[in-house]
């Protein structure tokens, strides 16, 4: 740090944070990138990400297969008990994800909510019983910046002639502040109902009440991603819907012949990995009218039609199995896995491990969390700009409320866990969901998104609705550089 000082560059607060957390020599590194850098004085991520991974790849090792489940939320669940549920649920998202925010500089400075009430008694919008203008004492009490910082829970969000108003609550009272900015504006459109959130608060001239300065989500650090030393790939499908008269059997098939295909293909050889994201099978009476569109009426023998095509993949690739809201067993999240009576089979697999939705596994390395996506419904729905064609936004949202599932009383069921097991304490190298049946790829501060689209073909609700998805296409990622690229298994007629 002092070093680059000393030849007049500064190292973004960003930058500092990803160095600090790199194996190599800080000094060195920092001395190679002054080499290189021409235009600025200020050294960003991307000069750190340049000198740590250079383009150019050496030759790897053979691939290797080390596969390790970091967290499957099946044995904790079913702790909860009614009401009181929510509320330890609530208290517990809260807490776990305090720690995450603790992590950021600007937390240093929060305020609990009963403080600044009774600090600025007269600071509009902060007491209980109304907006009044703020008074000299409350202004004193905002310290040097005039700003100050509180987190909670966002309560709500309104649309008001000046702004956004949002309310967030601290377990120690709840507070209204006002986004006027277009910025803050913005920030406060991407939140998500429910997550925790932090706020830099302002008093502001022709605001009644506080101005919101600034919104910091508690989200994911721009980071390095692990990667594997060897050259491995891992595939990612969801979604399957056996049973179903739109499942696409024939393109499935032919993916199964294609992983088979391994002598062949330099890249198939090298499949190490597969994950199922969840919709294994249509299930029975998942919607109104569902059986005039199934071709098998019990889902235990879609589970075993189901197992008998997951046969086929060969054994030396390790296959991880997540539960959807088709599948067998608690519609809930976090969902256990697959109950063993109407597994039809599953379970005799060698290659596969069955594990909850959400989960997070381990593959040479690389985190990898999957969650079917049951709640990127209600991201579509609340906020602006979202799309059924982009889920791969709306799973960035998730990934700044470090929440899989933040909304409480939309389309998603949460169970009244006593643990709230949807925060996202690991930050992953590859979040990959389904649900949505639409593929997208994208990558958000050093984590690949992954939406593993579908084998299911438009259904008549899809196509009332408008939603056109994009199934038969499995998603490979290259685990030693996490490039992913699409393998289309569409039939060209
Ligand atoms: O969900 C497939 C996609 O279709 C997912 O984005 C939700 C949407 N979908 C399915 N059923 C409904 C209902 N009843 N309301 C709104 N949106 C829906 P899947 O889990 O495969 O059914
Ligand atoms: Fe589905
Ligand atoms: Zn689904």
């Amino acid at each position: 740090m002092s070093y680059a000082t000393s030849k007049g560059y500064q190292i973004h607060p960003d930058a500092f944070a990803l160095l600090k957390g790199l194996e190599t020599d800080v000094l060195k590194a920092i001395q190679e990138i002054i080499k290189q850098k021409k235009q600025t004085k200020m050294i960003v991520i991307e000069d750190i990400k340049n000198i740590v991974n250079p383009g150019r790849q050496e030759e790897l090792a053979p691939a290797e297969q080390i596969a390790k489940v970091l967290v499957d939320p099946t044995s904790n669940v079913n702790t909860g008990e009614g009401v009181d549920g929510y509320v330890s649920l609530f208290k517990s998202r809260f807490e776990k994800t305090m720690r995450i925010l603790a992590q950021r500089p600007d937390s240093k400075r929060m305020t609990k909510i009963s403080t600044v009430k009774q600090m600025g008694r007269g600071v509009g919008g902060v007491s209980s019983t109304g907006a009044k203008p703020a008074g000299a004492a409350g202004e004193r009490s905002l310290g040097s910046a005039g700003t100050f910082v509180v987190s909670g829970l966002l309560m709500s969000r309104r649309t008001k002639k000046n702004g956004i108003e949002l309310e967030i609550d601290d377990y120690t009272g709840r507070m209204q502040a006002t986004a006027v900015s277009e910025d803050a504006k913005k920030q406060a459109a991407n939140l998500a109902l429910d997550q925790v959130v932090m706020l830099e608060l302002e008093n502001a001239k022709g605001v009644a009440g506080l101005a919101i300065k600034n919104i910091f989500s508690p989200d994911i650090p721009d980071h390095l991603p692990n990667k594997s030393k060897s050259e491995a790939y891992a595939v990612l499908i969801s979604d399957l819907h056996v049973g179903s008269k739109y499942f696409m059997q024939q393109e499935f098939l032919n993916f199964l012949d294609w992983l088979a295909s391994g002598d062949d293909d330099d890249v198939v050889r090298k499949i190490k990995f597969l994950c199922i994201g969840g919709d294994l099978i249509d299930g029975i009476g998942i919607f109104p009218n569902q059986d005039k569109e199934l071709l098998m009426m019990n889902a235990t023998a879609q589970m075993a039609y189901t197992t008998k095509l997951l046969s086929k993949i060969p054994k030396h690739i390790k296959t991880f199995i997540i539960p959807g809201n088709h599948d067998p067993g608690r519609r809930a999240l976090p969902q256990p896995i697959f109950p063993g009576a109407t597994s039809g089979g599953l379970y005799d697999l060698e290659n596969c491990t069955m594990l909850g939705n959400p989960a997070y596994v381990e593959l040479n390395g690389v985190k990898v969390l999957m969650f079917h996506g049951q709640s990127l419904d209600d991201v579509i729905a609340t906020t602006p700009g979202m799309s059924y064609q982009r889920p791969a936004e709306a799973m960035k949202v998730l990934l700044k409320a470090r929440h899989l599932s933040p909304t409480y009383g939309g389309r998603t069921p949460v169970a009244p866990e006593s643990e709230d097991m949807m925060v996202m304490t690991e930050v992953p190298d590859i979040f990959h969901s389904g649900h949505v049946h639409v593929t997208d790829v994208d990558s958000y501060r050093g984590t690949l998104v992954v939406n593993s689209g579908a084998w299911q073909a438009q259904t008549k609700f899809q196509q009332t609705m408008g939603i056109t998805p994009s199934p038969g296409i499995a998603i490979v990622v290259n685990l030693a550089t996490l490039q992913p690229y699409k393998q289309d298994f569409n039939l060209r007629i």
